[in-house]
C-alpha cells in the first residue's frame, strides 16, 4: 500500500520503530555514560527543613545530661545560615597558637560547648603527609566553624611516617582505632586536609545512614561526577563503621579506597544520604593531582571477597609518636 506520497506504509512504520529504538539506545548510551545526570535519585538528597529530623544523637550525651546541670544543646543551633568567607592563606604559626587561645581549644584539638552538652560526639580524622600549608589553613578555618555549630569535638592527624604509597584508608582505620582510646565517639568523620566546607549549615555531625558530604565541590563544578563517589569528607556513626569492618587496609596509592568502602555500606544493606547541594558545598585548596595507583581496580574487584577480612578487625601498625598539640591529636604511625 502506498501513501500520498509515495512511501509504502509498512516501509514507514519501519522508519520510525527504527527512530524509535535509536532514541531508546541513545538514553541507555547517556545514562551509562553519565549516571548521575539520569539517576539522580539513586541516594537521596536529604531536604533542607528535614536535616535536623535525620541528625543522630549520641546516646552517651542523653545519659550525661541526665547527671549534668547542664541542658542538652540543640541538634542544630540557630544562626547558621550564613556563608563563611573564604579562608585565609596567609595564616602563620602565630595565628595558629592564637587561635588556640582564643578559642580555648583544649590539648590535642578537643572543644565542647561550655553552656551546654552538645548532642554530637564527633572524632574528625584526617589522613596526612607532607601537606603543612593546607594543614594550618585547614584548622585556622575549621576550628571556629565546627564550634559555631557547638559540637564536642577532637581533631585527629593521622601522619603516615614511613615513605611509599600513601595508604589514605588505613591511617583513617588507624584515626578510627586510636580516637575510641581516648573518647568513646558515636560519630566519625573521615576527612581530607584539602577540603573547605562553604556552608555552617552543612554539620559535622552523623545522620541515620552514612553521609557524603563532600558532594558539592568546586572542582567538580559543584556536580557530582558520579553516583556512588564517597570519597573527600564523609560520616558515619562508630556503630556503622565497626559493622562494616571500617576501610580496607589493601589500598596503596591514589583511588579506589572510597568506592570499596561504599560497596562495604551498601554490602551491609544501609545506603548513602546527602545534604543538598547548596549545603554541601566545599572549596579545594589547590594542590598537584596525585598519580593514580596501578593496582586500583584490581584492588577494587577483589576488595568483595576481602570486607570480612581486612579492615579494622586485622589492623596492624605501630605509633611512632603521638603528641596532643594546641590545635590536633598528632598520631605519627608506621603501616
Ligand atoms: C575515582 C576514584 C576515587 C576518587 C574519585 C574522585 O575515579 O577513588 O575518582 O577523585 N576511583 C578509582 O580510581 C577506582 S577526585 O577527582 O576527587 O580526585 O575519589
Amino acid at each position: 500500500m502506498l501513501t500520498r506520497t509515495g512511501i509504502n506504509v509498512f516501509q514507514s512504520k519501519d522508519v520510525i520503530k527504527r527512530f524509535i529504538f535509536s532514541i531508546a539506545f541513545v538514553f541507555v548510551l547517556c545514562c551509562i555514560l553519565h549516571p548521575s545526570r539520569f539517576a539522580s535519585s539513586y541516594y537521596p538528597y536529604i531536604k533542607y527543613s528535614d536535616i535536623e529530623n535525620e541528625l543522630e544523637p549520641s546516646p552517651h550525651a542523653l545519659a550525661l545530661v541526665k547527671e549534668s546541670d547542664k541542658p542538652l544543646c540543640s541538634l542544630i543551633p540557630k544562626e547558621l545560615e550564613t556563608s563563611l568567607q573564604y579562608p585565609n592563606e596567609s595564616v602563620r604559626e602565630y595565628d595558629l597558637k592564637y587561635l588556640a587561645h582564643m578559642h580555648n581549644i583544649a590539648e590535642g584539638g578537643a572543644w565542647e560547648p561550655p553552656q551546654c552538652i552538645s548532642q554530637h560526639q564527633v572524632a574528625i580524622v584526617i589522613p596526612y603527609r607532607n601537606r603543612t600549608l593546607q594543614l594550618q589553613i585547614f584548622l585556622s578555618y575549621i576550628h571556629p566553624f565546627l564550634q559555631k555549630q557547638m559540637l564536642n569535638y577532637r581533631i585527629f592527624i593521622i601522619e603516615q611516617g614511613t615513605k611509599g604509597a600513601f595508604n589514605r584508608a588505613k591511617l583513617l582505620n588507624v584515626g578510627y582505632a586510636e580516637a575510641l582510646k581516648i573518647f568513646p565517639y558515636h560519630c566519625f568523620i573521615f576527612h581530607d586536609v584539602d577540603l573547605i566546607p562553604q556552608k555552617l549549615s552543612n554539620m559535622y555531625a552523623c545522620t541515620h545512614q552514612p553521609r557524603h558530604m563532600s558532594s558539592s565541590l568546586n572542582t567538580f563544578r559543584y556536580n557530582l561526577p558520579y553516583e556512588q563517589l564517597f570519597g573527600g569528607a564523609v560520616a558515619i556513626l562508630q556503630k556503622q563503621f565497626e559493622l562494616v569492618n571500617g576501610f580496607s587496609n589493601f589500598f596503596y596509592g591514589w583511588g579506589g579506597e572510597d568506592d570499596d568502602f561504599q560497596s562495604r555500606i551498601i554490602n551491609r544493606g544501609m545506603t548513602l544520604c546527602r545534604f543538598p547541594p547548596d549545603v554541601a558545598r566545599y572549596t579545594m585548596l589547590s594542590h598537584a593531582k596525585e598519580l593514580p595507583s596501578d593496582n586500583r581496580f584490581l584492588n577494587l574487584r577483589l576488595g568483595r571477597e576481602r570486607f570480612e577480612t581486612d579492615g579494622v578487625n586485622t589492623l596492624k601498625y605501630t605509633v611512632i609518636k603521638l603528641v596532643y598539640y594546641p590545635l590536633y591529636t598528632w598520631v605519627l604511625v608506621d603501616l
